[in-house]
C-alpha cells in the first residue's frame, strides 16, 4: 500500500510529460511558428526597405494584412510553445558534467544563444504590438531583424545536433514507454534521456524497491494531458487576440492590442494629428497638394474633389498586427501623375505635412503608383476624412503596410 502510494508520487515528480517525445512534438510546432514569423518578417522588412532589384505584388489587396497577421499571431503563440519546450527539456539544463568537450560546449552555447534570442525577440515583438517602444533603449526594427537571423541560424544548428533524437521520437510511440529502461543486474537504472536521471546509492536502492511491484505510471496519458493543456492555452491566445489581425476572431478579441471599429470613423488611429503636430497645417485654408512631374501643379481640396473620384475597399494593415478594411474615395494617384506630365512607369515619392518622422515620407514603386486602386483619399466611409485619419488627403494603396499609407499629404513627386 505505502509502496504503491510512494510509487505514484514518484511517478508524478518524475513528470513523464517531460522528455524527448514532448520536446519533439512541441519543437515541431515551434519550428513552424518560427519559420512563419521569419518568412513574413522578411517580407515586411523588405517591403518597407526594398533592395533595388526587389518588386512587390499589388494583389491580392489583403496580402500584407495576411502576412503580417500571421507574423503577429504566430509570434504570440510562441509564448506557450517556448514555455512548454523549456519545461520539457529543463532537466537537461542541469547536466553533469556541464561541459563534456568542445563540441558539447558549442552545442550548449548555441542553445543558450537560441533560447535567449528567442525570448528577447518575442518579448520585444509583443511590446511592439502595444507600441511600447519606449520600454527598451535600442531601435526596435533593427534589433528584431538582426535577432531573427541569430535565431534561424542557431535553430538550424540545434536541429542538426538533435537530429537523432528528433528522428527517434518523430512518430508516436506504439506502446506506453516505461518510465525507466529495464534494470541492470546491479540494480541501477539505465538513463532515459530527458527523463529522470538515474540515482545511485541508498536512494537508488529505495527507489528501485518502490518501483518494483506496482504498474508503471503511463507517460503517454500524462504527455497527452500536457500537450492538450498547451493546445488549449495556444488556442485561447489565438481566439482572444487573433481578432486584431483576423476578422474571424473579432468578436472574442479581448486581449489584442487593437480592436476593430474603435477610433474616429470606426478605424483605429496610430498617431493623431496633434501628436504629429500637423493640426494647423492640415486645417489651413491655404493647403494644397503639390504634384511634381514634368511640370509642377498644385491642387486645392476642392480641385481634387472635382477630378474623377473612385471608391475602393482597402485595408489598413499595420506592422503592429492590427488591420481593418475601410472604404476610401478620392482621385487616383496615376491620374494626378499624368496631369503633371509624369510617366505611367513613374516611381512616386509621397510626402506628409508631418516633419521629422519616419512616417513623413514613403515611396510608391511604379506598380503601386499606376495601380487603379491607389488613391489620394479624401473620404473615408463616404465622409470627409477625420483629421486623425489624414485630412485633407492621405495615401491609400493595396497590399502595403500601414506605415507606408502616408497621412496629411503635402506632395507627390515623380522620381523617375
Ligand atoms: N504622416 C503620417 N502618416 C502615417 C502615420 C503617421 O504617424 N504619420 N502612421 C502610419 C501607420 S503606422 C499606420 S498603421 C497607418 C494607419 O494609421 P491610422 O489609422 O492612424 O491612419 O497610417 C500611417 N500613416
Ligand atoms: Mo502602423
Amino acid at each position: 500500500m505505502i509502496q504503491r502510494l510512494l510509487h505514484e508520487l514518484r511517478g508524478r515528480l518524475a513528470a513523464p510529460s517531460r522528455g524527448p517525445r514532448t520536446a519533439v512534438v512541441v519543437g515541431r510546432l515551434l519550428a513552424i511558428a518560427f519559420l512563419l514569423c521569419f518568412a513574413t518578417g522578411i517580407y515586411s522588412h523588405f517591403i518597407q526597405d526594398p533592395l533595388p532589384f526587389m518588386r512587390f505584388p499589388t494583389r491580392p489587396i489583403w496580402l500584407y494584412q495576411v502576412t503580417q497577421g500571421i507574423h503577429i499571431t504566430a509570434g504570440i503563440l510562441c509564448f506557450p510553445l517556448i514555455t512548454a519546450k523549456l519545461y520539457a527539456v529543463y532537466p537537461e539544463f542541469f547536466q553533469t558534467p556541464p561541459i563534456k568537450g568542445f563540441a558539447h560546449l558549442l552545442e550548449r552555447a548555441s542553445i543558450t544563444l537560441f533560447v535567449a534570442a528567442s525570448l528577447v525577440e518575442i518579448t520585444i515583438g509583443l511590446l511592439n504590438t502595444y507600441q511600447w517602444y519606449a520600454l527598451f533603449p535600442f531601435p526596435f526594427r533593427q534589433t528584431h531583424f538582426a535577432l531573427s537571423f541569430v535565431i534561424i541560424g542557431s535553430l538550424a544548428i540545434h536541429i542538426a545536433v538533435k537530429l537523432p533524437i528528433i528522428r527517434d521520437h518523430w512518430r508516436k510511440p506504439v506502446m506506453a514507454e516505461p518510465l525507466h529502461a529495464p534494470e541492470h543486474e546491479d540494480g541501477m537504472f539505465e538513463p532515459v534521456e530527458g527523463a529522470v536521471q538515474p540515482v545511485g546509492g541508498i536512494t537508488g536502492k529505495v527507489f528501485a524497491w518502490i518501483d518494483r511491484t506496482p504498474p508503471a505510471p503511463q507517460p503517454q496519458a500524462s504527455r497527452r494531458a500536457f500537450l492538450t493543456t498547451i493546445g488549449v492555452v495556444a488556442g485561447g491566445l489565438l481566439v482572444f487576440t487573433g481578432g486584431q489581425s483576423f476578422k474571424l476572431f473579432d468578436g472574442t478579441n479581448i486581449f489584442g492590442a487593437r480592436k476593430a471599429g474603435r477610433g474616429a470613423q470606426s478605424l483605429p488611429i496610430n498617431r493623431t494629428a496633434s501628436k504629429a503636430k500637423v493640426v494647423d497645417a492640415a486645417m489651413s485654408p491655404d493647403w494644397v497638394l503639390t504634384v511634381v512631374g514634368a511640370s509642377t501643379m498644385t491642387f486645392t481640396r476642392a480641385q481634387l474633389l472635382a477630378l474623377p473620384q473612385y471608391t475602393v475597399d482597402l485595408p489598413i494593415a499595420c506592422v503592429e498586427g492590427w488591420s481593418q478594411m475601410a472604404t476610401w474615395s478620392g482621385p487616383r494617384v496615376a491620374d494626378l501623375v499624368k496631369l503633371a506630365g509624369g510617366s505611367a512607369e513613374a516611381t512616386v515619392t509621397v510626402t506628409s505635412l508631418e516633419k521629422g518622422s519616419i512616417y513623413g515620407v514613403s515611396e510608391l514603386p511604379s506598380a503601386f503608383a499606376r495601380d487603379n486602386l491607389t488613391l489620394v483619399a479624401l473620404k473615408l466611409g463616404h465622409e470627409d476624412l477625420d483629421i486623425d485619419h489624414g485630412f485633407p488627403a492621405r495615401l491609400i494603396a493595396p497590399a502595403r503596410p500601414g506605415v507606408l499609407q502616408t497621412k496629411w499629404l503635402t506632395s507627390l513627386e515623380v522620381v523617375s
